[in-house]
């Protein structure tokens, strides 16, 4: 017998030599396929970077996948800040709260809401006005875990002890609702009797607002037209420096300056919220103690 003839007698004489013969082949095949079609959704890739001779094959995401995976991760949650003016001082704090905590603070304050007022200088009471159009109510300080746990974040941040805030007062905007231009900070001596003079606002966005709705600061020493988020911003968010409501961020401005002088350029407004809802969550802190 031929050498060819022994091969071919011994791999394909027998039907179950043949069998066995396909089922490798196909094997083969389909692994082949199935490699191909991983590396075309993008499920498998050759790392960037690595050239020809050292290529090897890594499990990768795909890239949809993890652009969620660091907005739920390090993106979406970690809070970061930046300064949004000098002249009065606001810096934003992003992803001050969790979607947990404004959920929550929406949820203990919806039942009691209503129509907000303004503080009287005569009498240090509240009364109606129309420079304020919005609803509200004041929680009380440590009202619950939650709300005591925001509130020392709050005093993490600013370094004013607790036992200097208010109450946190949260606030409802309907479409046309809004806060005229106004300061924080009180001209009478009435207001000031407990705690002093307001020192700091800490403004906590508690809903996006699809339009509408900022905050801004008409004496700001710049304009808005540097902020990156300008061309989204109402006629009234541009008329001075602003920021655009988003859930769980934090806008922190100074009512008075490092020299303890009122900082009149701290005059802010809430804008009318042209399109949605709008909940926010108020923090004043006094220069001593606000006893309860
Ligand atoms: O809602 C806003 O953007 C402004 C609220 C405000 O000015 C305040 O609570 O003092």
């Amino acid at each position: 017998m031929a050498k060819g003839d022994r091969i071919r007698g011994r791999w394909s004489g027998s039907a179950s030599g043949r069998a066995l013969c396909t089922a490798v082949l196909a094997t083969l095949a389909l692994m082949s396929v199935a490699l191909f079609l991983l590396v075309g959704v993008g499920i498998v890739g050759v790392p960037a970077g690595l050239n020809h001779s050292d290529a090897s094959i890594s499990l990768r995401l795909p890239d949809r996948l993890l652009e969620q995976i660091e907005e739920v991760g390090e993106g979406k949650h970690e809070p970061w800040s930046e300064i949004i003016s000098w002249t009065p001082r606001a810096s934003l704090v992003h992803n001050f709260l969790t979607d947990d905590e404004c959920d929550h603070l929406i949820r203990v304050a919806m039942p009691l809401m209503q129509k907000s007022t303004v503080v009287d200088s005569q009498t240090g009471g509240s009364r109606d006005s129309r420079v304020r159009t919005s609803s509200g109510m004041f929680l009380n300080r440590g009202q619950d875990r939650v709300i005591s746990e925001i509130e020392d974040k709050i005093a993490k941040l600013t370094f004013i002890p607790k036992d200097h805030g208010e109450g946190i007062q949260v606030l409802h905007y309907e479409p046309g609702q809004k806060y005229d231009a106004h300061h924080d900070f009180f001209y009478d001596t009435v207001n000031t009797r407990n705690g002093g003079q307001r020192i700091a606002t800490l403004l906590m966005y508690l809903t996006d607002v699809e339009e509408g709705g900022e905050t801004v600061f008409p004496k700001s020493a710049k304009n808005s037209s540097s902020l990156p988020w300008h061309n989204q911003l109402s006629e009234c968010g541009r008329r001075g420096v602003s920021v655009r409501p988003k859930r769980g961020d934090a806008l922190l401005f100074w009512s008075m300056s490092p020299d303890a002088q009122l900082d009149h350029s701290s005059l802010h407004g809430g804008c009318p919220v042209i399109k949605g809802d709008k909940w926010s969550a108020t923090k004043w802190m006094r220069v001593s103690e606000y006893k309860l």
